[in-house]
């Protein structure tokens, strides 16, 4: 495989409003983000993703953007932007832009023109169909509630929207547009933007009738023909395709280097695997089994062809200790350092979420009045018309809003957290005194040291970034295994995913320099048999030059 630079690097990623205020409006902000990048320099990433910061009248944070080529005026300016790209030179670290291609905002100048007539010349730059006996052309549900067709008054048709109705989709078959956008995406090259993340990539394929085509493959001629006119043109850029259908073959299209589409890209096989975000309500049991299985098949197939993301959350999703660990205060941080295990030592790019490094946890609001995504809003709605009780609905919303993963990055125990000095947009969670930046940088045993050594480990050995892998205890219902190997280096990953004490057979002695990495300080093996406390995790050195 052709070595990339990224290859052993960790990515970063910050959802601007809710990481750092530098002019006291409650609003994360540009200049909030340059003010700490020591903190991500210390933590040792060299990359971060940025969520949208381009102009947008926030139904959806950013995701619906009205001007390409200008910051959203809560963060700043195109200067602030071009200042923060060159701070960020001082520490080595290179930022990724998030594109959002497959739809704008209702108020970008393009949907403007095109809603005006039925001839005007921006018409063909969104998906306007006329009505079929005398409904929405297609049947097909939007993300955010309702259909994917919205009526429009004034020219008569329906215009279709993947997303909420002030995000209409753009339509991709329109040649013009295509170039407006590569237009639009090298400017930001220019500007010395280092990669890029698309969002909702496997989304611009349509059919005749306006329907996502996931079958002609069109979305890799699309993706190719992207690729040549943008980010193919230059060395040294990286990019991550947000891609929710994909299943495995997908995967291989989208991220095999000789087709010259993406470099990897994110599926959602673990994020679905408990039914969050997946259309339906009621929770999916799992079980680690089934979580084994789905992650290790990503890492066997992705092997020679392609590149896997690594993730546990996103803005999208609940917090990752909440959701797959312990957030109960005992066992929050040892099982925090355990997710944080499993996955950096997996082969591909690991993500980390802004305050998965603290171990920040999820959010129980009182009420909806304190909920700002969309999604959530929504959903409310709906279920309220539909007659479930409140409580309920309030209850699905604990579980999976996107809010979990937005309320401000908690920077000290100081009244807003240190992340403003006024109230911010989105209430803080009150554990922000307990758990902060501050308290794990005082504390050599904190979640963020762990994340640090194991970013540092991915920097030093091969085995980690190249090495192939292989699952050990496959049928073990609480301990997740597996080992790498490349060349004579080899490294295996143990992971109790219980509350509960186990142990496994071991035939393996190492002594605590062989150790890596682990939430405990001391080891509990005897004879053959390894002991596992709660959500111990230990990556040992079982071959290779240093052992
Ligand atoms: O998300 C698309 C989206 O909803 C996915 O997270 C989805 O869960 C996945 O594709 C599984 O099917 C992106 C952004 O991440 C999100 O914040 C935006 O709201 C959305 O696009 C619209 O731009
Ligand atoms: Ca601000």
């Amino acid at each position: 495989m052709e070595r990339k630079w990224w290859h052993d690097q960790v990515v970063y990623q910050i959802y601007p409003r809710s990481f750092m205020d530098s002019n006291s409006d409650g609003i994360g902000d540009l200049n909030g983000i340059k003010s700490k990048l020591w903190y991500l320099h210390r933590l040792g990433v060299q990359i971060i993703w940025l969520c949208p910061v381009y102009r947008s009248p926030n139904r959806d944070n950013g995701y619906d953007i009205s001007d390409y080529y200008q910051i959203m005026e809560e963060f700043g300016t195109l200067e602030d932007m071009c200042a923060l790209i060159e701070e960020c030179k001082n520490y080595n670290i290179s930022i990724i832009m998030d594109l959002v291609l497959s739809h704008s905002s209702d108020l970008h100048e393009w949907f403007q023109q095109s809603r005006s007539s039925r001839d005007n010349p921006y018409r063909e730059y969104y998906i306007w169909k006329d009505p079929v006996e005398g409904k929405e052309p297609t049947a097909e549900k939007a993300f955010f509630g309702g259909s994917v067709w919205e009526w429009d008054e004034k020219t008569a048709q329906y215009y279709r929207h993947t997303f909420c109705k002030e995000q209409p989709d753009l339509n991709w078959n329109n040649s013009r547009l295509r170039r407006e956008l590569y237009k639009m995406i090298r400017f930001w090259m220019d500007k010395g933007i280092k990669g890029f993340r698309l969002d909702a990539i496997d989304n611009i394929a349509k059919d005749e009738q306006g329907r996502h085509d996931t079958a002609s493959g069109k979305v890799h001629e699309f993706l190719r023909e992207l690729n040549e006119n943008t980010f193919g043109t230059a060395k040294h850029l990286v990019t991550v395709g947000e891609t929710g259908s994909a299943g495995i073959e997908d995967a291989k299209l989208y991220s095999d280097p000789k087709r010259r589409e993406l470099d990897m890209i994110f599926q959602f096989e673990v994020m679905g695997i408990d039914g969050t975000r997946t259309g339906t309500v009621e929770p999916k049991e799992y079980t680690l089994k089934d979580l084994k299985q789905v992650m290790s098949k990503w890492q066997a197939e992705l092997d020679d062809v392609g590149w896997n993301s690594l993730f546990w959350s996103n803005h999208d999703y609940p917090r990752a200790v909440s959701r797959f660990g312990n957030d109960s205060p005992k066992y929050r941080t040892v099982s925090a350092k355990m997710l944080a295990t499993l996955l950096h030592g997996m082969k591909g790019t690991p993500y980390i979420y802004q305050g998965e490094e603290l171990g920040m946890t999820n959010i129980a609001f009182n009420g909806i009045y304190d909920y700002r995504d969309i999604e959530t809003l929504n959903f409310y709605e709906e279920k309220k018309a539909e007659g479930w009780p409140k409580e309920r609905i309030m209850e699905y919303i604990y579980q999976n809003s996107r809010d979990n993963a937005r309320t401000p990055m908690q920077w000290d125990a100081s009244k807003y957290a240190g992340f403003s000095d006024t109230a911010p947009w989105i209430r803080l969670n009150p554990n922000y005194t307990e758990i902060n930046a501050a308290k794990n940088l005082a504390d050599k045993h904190s979640v963020f040291y762990y994340y640090k050594k194991l970013i540092e480990l991915r920097h030093t050995m091969d085995v980690l970034v190249y090495g192939t892998y292989q699952l050990e205890y496959e049928a073990h219902p609480q301990v997740f295994s597996y080992t790498r190997r490349y060349h004579d280096e080899s490294v295996l990953v143990i992971c109790n995913f219980c509350e509960a004490s186990c142990s496994i057979p071991l035939n393996l002695s190492f002594e605590d320099k062989d150790v890596l990495i682990s939430n405990y300080e001391t080891r509990q093996k005897k004879n053959s048999i390894l002991y596992l406390r709660p959500y111990e995790a230990l990556m040992i050195q079982t071959g290779g030059k240093a052992r």
